[in-house]
């Protein structure tokens, strides 16, 4: 076996992750941990200051109740996500997050996060949710406060960086921590924990993605996110949710730069080519969705799904009309001289949007030779991605917190310690969390202290070591080298290294598991579309895979956990296809569509549908779930 150290760490609460609930999570946990005496460890695949999907930066706080600046009710945006979800929501999650978010943004920008001002000193909102941020170092500037935050723990508070988290540690129906190893040098790690909250962020590269070659790495969703929490949980056994709700954002073509500035803050409309707003025009579609067809902000599905209609009839290339909005902006200034000013002025929004968050945009931009105020850009449907924060839901079914239950929703919502998942002491938060979607970076950051304030009463009532089984840890430790070992003993057979009967390269692996999933599970070489029978093949060809990810060669340590990034998204990619395979209707045309059952059936399938894997039988479950709904319709 590859020759790697063991090293042991025995923690109290251990977060995995080092993103946006990661963060949140540390901030919070250093002030209850102090008043415990406890530890709080922090584990993360790469460097808290630019990981996870705001490495880039962003160019907006997307959630923002308001609760004083506007007099709005976390009640309010609950009413925004159900409906923008088509029905399918947990009130009380949403609601919880909806009540915290406003102190997140207050925390960043006590950080020094700027926060854009209007001239009496007032919020500038994007939309009616979002408010504009000079965001490039975003992450930057809510990674130091968790660290600061660790900081004031001494001893009892340890980060580390670099070490990607491969699988839990289970006693009896008990989370007792993790393993994993540094991407930088030869050590296992085994992280003894009474408390986990999985915040390893969503899931990209499960579907093919539009780009190609050097490109690869570019797509919407940050290539270092690679389904773990859904792995993580579903190999302790938790049940998950929503995980047919994937999420296809419309996004400038090939350097997925945003829209939301465009539509919200500009007010662009978006055309296909022969002109044709597809948004007015296709109108009449909307009340086959009804009643969420029907409500205001139309819900983002339904926003890509009649853009796909125009454009699968033929009538694309969609575009930002960015030279109409820039115009209409500048042209009702009065005054000619302010006139100019203003043009620069949207000018310089227009390009910074982009520079904040997705600087590739920018730089196709300017390698294109495209100015904003002079012609349109073309906009397109991404590929497929798994995001429970932003308008996808999928990820764990976690208990909601006590006083936001009634009578009925108690007995199913609520278990105990708020977000905590089916198995006992493992937490999620942000994207590894299902069913409470819009609360993108800001929500997500809120999420992360409600875990961390609840994982550590939970410690507190449990506060016994679970016990490892050391012989199952080296088992582990085995399994998890075992890429490197394959490599090094068949690597000499042939020329190349990439090709060999006796293993097979992560890359080729990942290419196999897309092209699975692009072609049977509604990628976008399908135009989103599948059907029952395409899915039994996809569930096929997926068992095949798994076989062969036995079979992973790794060259170096980067090799092996990008053989681990494949067999996390393997299984994301499973209990997609076993969920999109029992839901028996269409209810989010534009993220994906089943043919042979393509209208939506309230009746039957109001309803969320869960899964899970059993770890000593090695079965799936996949399972409907009621809705409670905690807030009324209206007003
Ligand atoms: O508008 C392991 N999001 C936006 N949110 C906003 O508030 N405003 C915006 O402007 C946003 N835009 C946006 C957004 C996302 C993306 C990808 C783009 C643009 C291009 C959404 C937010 O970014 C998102 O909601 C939060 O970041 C979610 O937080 P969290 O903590 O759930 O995920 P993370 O921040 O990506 O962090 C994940 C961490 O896990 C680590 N990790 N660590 C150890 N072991 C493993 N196996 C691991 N696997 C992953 C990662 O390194 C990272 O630290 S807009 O365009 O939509
Ligand atoms: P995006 O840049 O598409 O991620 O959008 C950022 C925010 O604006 C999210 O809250 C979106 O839901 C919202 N948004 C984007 N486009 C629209 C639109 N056309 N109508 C309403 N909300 C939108």
């Amino acid at each position: 076996m590859a020759d790697f150290e063991t090293v042991e760490v025995t923690t109290d609460l251990l977060i995995i992750g080092g993103g946006m609930a990661a963060c949140g999570a540390a901030v919070e946990a250093a002030h209850w941990a102090k008043k415990h005496n406890l530890k709080v460890t922090v584990v993360d695949k790469a460097s808290m200051d630019r990981s996870g999907a705001v490495a880039m930066g962003l160019s907006a706080l997307n959630q923002y109740v308001g609760m004083k600046a506007k007099g709005r009710s976390p009640e309010d945006y609950v009413r925004y996500v159900r409906n923008d979800l088509m029905g399918i929501t947990r009130d009380d999650l949403v609601y919880d997050i909806g009540r915290h978010v406003d102190g997140s943004v207050h925390l960043f920008e006590k950080w020094g996060l700027p926060i854009w001002k209007d001239a009496e000193g007032n919020y500038v909102f994007e939309g009616p949710w979002q408010l504009m941020i000079n965001g490039e170092s975003y992450k930057v500037i809510v990674a130091e406060a968790a660290k600061n935050a660790m900081a004031t723990l001494g001893d009892n508070g340890s980060i580390y960086e670099r070490v990607f988290i491969t699988e839990p540690l289970i006693d009896g129906d008990r989370v007792a921590g993790a393993v994993g190893f540094s991407v930088r040098e030869n050590k296992f790690y085994v992280f003894k924990a009474k408390a986990v909250i999985a915040a390893m962020g969503g899931a990209v590269h499960v579907f093919k993605p539009r780009s190609t070659g050097e490109g690869l790495g570019r797509s919407w969703y940050p290539p270092f996110n690679t389904g773990s929490s859904t792995y993580f949980v579903l190999r302790a056994g938790g049940e998950m949710t929503c995980q047919e709700v994937r999420f296809i954002p419309v996004r400038f073509k090939d350097a997925y730069g945003p829209v939301g500035a465009w539509f919200l803050l500009f007010k662009s409309r978006a055309t296909t080519a022969l002109g044709g707003e597809y948004m007015v025009e296709r109108r009449p579609e909307l009340d086959n969705w009804a009643p969420y067809g029907l409500v205001k902000p139309i819900p983002a599905n339904l926003r890509n799904y009649l853009m796909m209609l125009d454009t699968q009839e033929g009538k694309g290339p969609a575009y930002m009309r960015t030279e109409e909005a820039i115009a209409k902006i500048v042209d009702s200034v009065p005054d000619e001289k302010e006139r100019k000013k203003k043009l620069k002025e949207v000018e310089s929004e227009a390009w910074e949007d982009f520079l904040d968050m997705t600087i590739s945009q920018a730089l196709l931009w300017a390698g294109s030779n495209i100015a904003p105020e002079e012609k349109p850009s073309e906009i397109q449907a991404c590929e497929p991605y798994f995001i429970g924060s932003h308008s996808g839901a999928s990820g764990a079914w976690i208990s909601g917190p006590e006083d936001l239950q009634n009578e009925k929703s108690k007995a199913s919502y609520f278990w105990g310690y708020n977000g905590m998942c089916t198995v006992k002491g493992l937490f999620a938060a942000g994207d590894a969390s299902g069913a409470s979607s819009h609360k993108f970076s800001d929500g997500s950051h809120a999420e992360g202290r409600i875990r961390a304030k609840a994982a550590l009463a939970y410690i507190v009532d449990n506060s016994a070591q679970p016990k490892v089984d050391s012989a199952q840890v080296e088992e582990l430790k085995k399994q998890i080298l075992k890429p490197l070992d394959l490599f090094q003993q068949y690597s000499g057979q042939t020329d190349s290294p990439d090709v060999n009967e006796n293993y097979i390269k992560p890359r080729q692996f990942m290419f196999r598991l897309q092209k699975l999933m692009d072609e049977y599970a509604g990628g976008a070489a399908t135009q989103f579309s599948t059907n029952k029978y395409y899915l039994e093949i996809g569930l096929d060809l997926l068992a095949f895979l798994k076989e062969d990810a036995e079979k992973l060669g790794a060259e170096d340590l980067n090799e092996l956990m990008r053989c681990w990034e494949n067999i996390h998204r393997m299984w994301q990619a499973e209990a997609h296809v076993r969920t999109v395979l029992f839901r028996e209707e269409t209810r989010w045309p534009g993220y994906y569509y089943r043919s042979d059952t393509p209208k939506m059936d309230d009746d039957n399938w109001k309803c969320f549908v869960n899964c899970k894997w059993d770890p000593k039988t090695e079965k799936w479950d996949v399972l409907k779930r009621e809705i409670f709904p905690l807030v009324s319709e209206n007003k």
